[in-house]
C-alpha cells in the first residue's frame, strides 16, 4: 500500500483509505506545540524539520488551527498563510491538516457565517484535511465549514467529541455520526476526538466497533492525548477494531499532554501485524535527532507540573488547557487548592452543567466555573460573561440534560426564565459587510489590505493589525532561531549574534552602542551581515 500525496483528489484519498490494509498516521505537531508548549514552537524549528518529515510519510502534518492562528500571530509574529507556504516549498509531498472549531472557526466565539466562509475559502487553498468539531457536538455549529470544505474539494474530517460517563453511550455516539452523515454523505474521515485521552483502551475499542458495525465504509481516524500515560493502549484497540488512521508526534517533543510518540505507536502495533503505511522509519528518527536538538529552547514554555496525569480521567481537562489551568493557578496564587479545583470540583460543574465535552470553548468554561467556585464564595456566585451565554443556549442546545433551576436562577437572575424565553436559544449572528471590514482594514493600514491579511483581521480585528504593522516594520521574524528569538534579558552592547536563517544562510549581527536621542526615541545600531542598520524604537511605557 502506498502514502497519500499532497494533491490526491479528495474522493481518490477516500477510496485509498478504505482499501487501506494496514493503518496511517498523522503528525500532529500543532496539537504538540499547543498542549506542551503553549503553542510556542518556532516556524524557523517546523522549517528545519520539514525535509525529514515530508519523507517520514505521513497521512498529514496537522500544523495549523485551534489556537495557533491566533498565537502565530501574537507572540511568534508569524503570519498563519505565509507559514503554510514555506512549509508547502519544503514538503511537497504532505498533506497538511487543520483543527477547526467549527462556528468558532480558531478562536473562542461564533462567528458570522459569511466570515466563516470566507476564512475556509482562503485556507483551503493549503490546507488539505480540515478536522473540525464543536464542543457541544452540534452538528449544525460544523455545517458551513463542512460545506465550505465540501466546495474546495478537500478532505472533510468531521469530530465526534468523545468523553466518558453514563450518558456517552455508543448509541449517543452512533445518533452523532448519523447527524454528521446527514450533511455530508460517507466520504468523510470520521474523527473520534478524544483531545482529554479519556476512558479505557477497550472502551475506544469498543466505540471504533460499534461505528464500523453500523457504517461499515466509514474511515475512523482516532486522535488521542497522552496525559495518562495509556494513549498508546486506546490507539491499538482504536486500530484492531477498524480505525484506519490514527495520531501521534515527533517523540524529541513529546511530552505529557499531547499525543504520544510516533515510532512507540508503530513498535506496538507491528505485534499485532498492523503496517504503518507509507512510513520510512528512518525519517521519523531523523526529525527528532533534528528536533532533538532545538528541544532545549522550548524547556521554558512547559508545565510546571512534570509527569503523566491519570486523574484526567476525574478533571477532563485537555492538553493545552490543562498547562495553562497550572499557570493561572501559579501566577493567581491558588497552586495549594488545584487539587480540590481539578478532583473535586470540576467534575461537579461538570455534571452539573449537563455533561458535556470538555474542550475549547467548553474547557474554559468548565475551569472558569470551578476556579471561581472554589476561590469566589458562593457557587456559581461570580458567572462568566460565557457562562451565561452557555446556559442561555447560545453556543447550542445541551447534549445530554440542561443544569437544574437553581443554576440557572444564580446564574441569570431571579427573572431568568423571562430572560432565557427573550434571549435564549443559538444566536443568529448577522453576515458582516466584508467590503465596510475591508475599507476599515485599508484606512488603519493605510494601503490595500489582500485576502489574507482581511481574514486575520477578521478573527482577531487588534492583534491582526498590530502583526501587519509589526512585520512590514521589521520583516519576517520567523527566519529567527528559537535561541535568539527566545533569548532572556536582551542583549548586550556589543555583543554579536551569528545565526542561520530558515533558508540556510549564515548570518552575523553585532550590537552596537544605542544612545538615548533627545526625540525621546531609543535609536539601536545595529550592523546585519556588515551593513550598518538604524532602528528607532519609542520608549517603554
Ligand atoms: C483546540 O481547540 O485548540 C484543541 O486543540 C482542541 O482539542
Ligand atoms: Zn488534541
Amino acid at each position: 500500500m502506498e502514502r497519500i500525496y499532497q494533491g490526491t483528489s479528495a474522493a481518490r484519498a477516500i477510496q485509498q483509505l478504505r482499501q487501506a490494509k494496514g493503518y496511517y498516521i498523522t503528525n500532529t505537531a500543532r496539537d504538540l506545540s499547543q498542549s506542551d508548549f503553549k503553542n510556542r514552537i518556532l516556524l524557523h524549528t517546523d522549517l528545519l524539520a520539514a525535509e525529514a518529515r515530508d519523507r517520514a510519510g505521513y497521512y498529514s502534518l496537522e500544523i495549523t488551527g485551534g489556537a495557533s492562528v491566533h498565537v502565530d500571530m501574537m507572540r511568534k509574529q508569524v503570519n498563519p498563510f505565509k507559514k503554510l507556504k514555506l512549509l508547502r516549498e519544503r514538503m511537497p509531498n504532505t498533506m497538511f491538516q487543520t483543527l477547526c472549531r467549527g462556528v468558532n472557526l480558531f478562536g473562542y466565539r461564533p462567528y458570522p457565517q459569511n466570515v466563516i466562509r470566507f476564512t475556509v475559502q482562503e485556507f483551503a487553498k493549503y490546507v488539505d484535511v480540515w478536522r473540525t468539531f464543536d464542543f457541544l457536538n452540534h452538528v449544525p455549529n460544523m455545517q458551513a465549514v463542512l460545506e465550505e470544505v465540501a466546495l474546495a474539494g478537500k478532505i472533510n474530517e468531521p469530530c465526534i467529541c468523545f468523553s466518558t460517563g453514563p450518558e456517552h453511550t455508543n448509541e449517543f455516539y452512533l445518533k452523532k455520526v448519523q447527524e454528521i452523515i446527514d450533511v455530508t454523505g460517507t466520504d468523510i474521515v470520521l474523527c473520534i476526538k478524544n483531545h482529554g485521552g479519556l476512558g479505557s483502551p477497550r472502551r475506544i475499542g469498543e466505540l471504533v466497533d460499534a461505528i464500523k458495525q453500523r457504517f461499515a465504509d466509514l474511515v475512523i481516524h482516532y486522535h488521542g492525548h497522552n496525559t495518562d500515560g495509556n494513549d498508546v493502549g486506546r490507539i491499538v484497540e482504536a486500530v484492531i477494531n477498524g480505525a484506519t488512521i490514527v495520531d501521534a508526534a515527533d517523540s524529541a517533543f513529546t511530552g505529557f499532554y499531547g499525543p504520544p510518540p510516533i515510532l512507540t505507536v508503530i513498535h506496538a502495533l507491528k505485534e499485532y501485524d498492523k503496517v504503518a503505511i507509507g512510513i520510512d522509519e528512518e525519517a521519523v528518527i531523523e526529525t527528532s535527532n533534528i528536533l532533538g536538538d532545538q528541544r532545549k529552547y522550548y524547556d521554558q514554555f512547559e508545565s510546571q507540573i512534570k509527569g503523566f496525569q491519570p486523574t484526567v480521567q476525574i478533571h477532563k481537562l485537555p492538553g493545552g488547557a490543562m498547562g495553562s489551568s497550572l499557570e493561572q493557578a501559579s501566577k493567581g496564587g491558588f497552586l495549594a487548592k488545584m487539587p480540590e479545583i481539578l478532583h473535586k470540583e470540576l467534575p461537579r460543574v461538570q455534571k452539573e452543567l449537563g455533561n458535556f465535552w470538555s474542550v475549547t470553548p467548553g474547557s474554559q468554561i468548565l475551569w472558569t466555573t470551578a476556579v471561581a467556585n472554589v476561590q469566589g464564595g458562593e457557587r456559581y456566585g461570580n458567572p462568566s460573561g460565557d457562562l451565561k451565554n452557555l446556559l442561555l443556549g447560545k453556543y447550542g442546545p445541551f447534549p445530554f440534560y440542561q443544569p437544574e433551576e437553581w443554576i440557572y436562577e444564580k446564574v441569570l437572575g431571579e427573572n431568568w426564565r423571562q430572560v432565557l424565553e427573550e434571549e435564549g436559544g443559538l444566536e443568529d449572528i448577522p453576515d458582516m459587510d466584508l467590503a465596510e471590514e475591508r475599507a476599515n482594514l485599508h484606512e488603519k493600514l493605510g494601503r490595500e489590505p489582500n485576502r489574507e491579511e482581511l481574514v486575520l483581521y477578521l478573527q482577531h480585528p487588534k492583534d491582526a493589525i498590530d502583526f501587519i504593522k509589526f512585520s512590514e516594520e521589521y520583516g519576517m521574524t520567523h527566519v529567527l532561531p528559537p535561541s535568539i528569538f527566545f533569548k532572556q534579558g536582551g542583549f548586550e552592547i556589543g555583543e554579536t549574534l551569528y545565526f542561520t536563517d530558515t533558508a540556510g544562510k549564515e548570518h552575523i549581527v553585532e550590537i552596537g552602542p544605542s544612545p538615548t536621542v533627545d526625540t525621546g526615541e531609543t535609536a539601536v545600531y545595529l550592523t546585519v551581515d556588515h551593513y550598518p542598520r538604524v532602528y528607532n524604537f519609542a520608549p517603554l511605557e
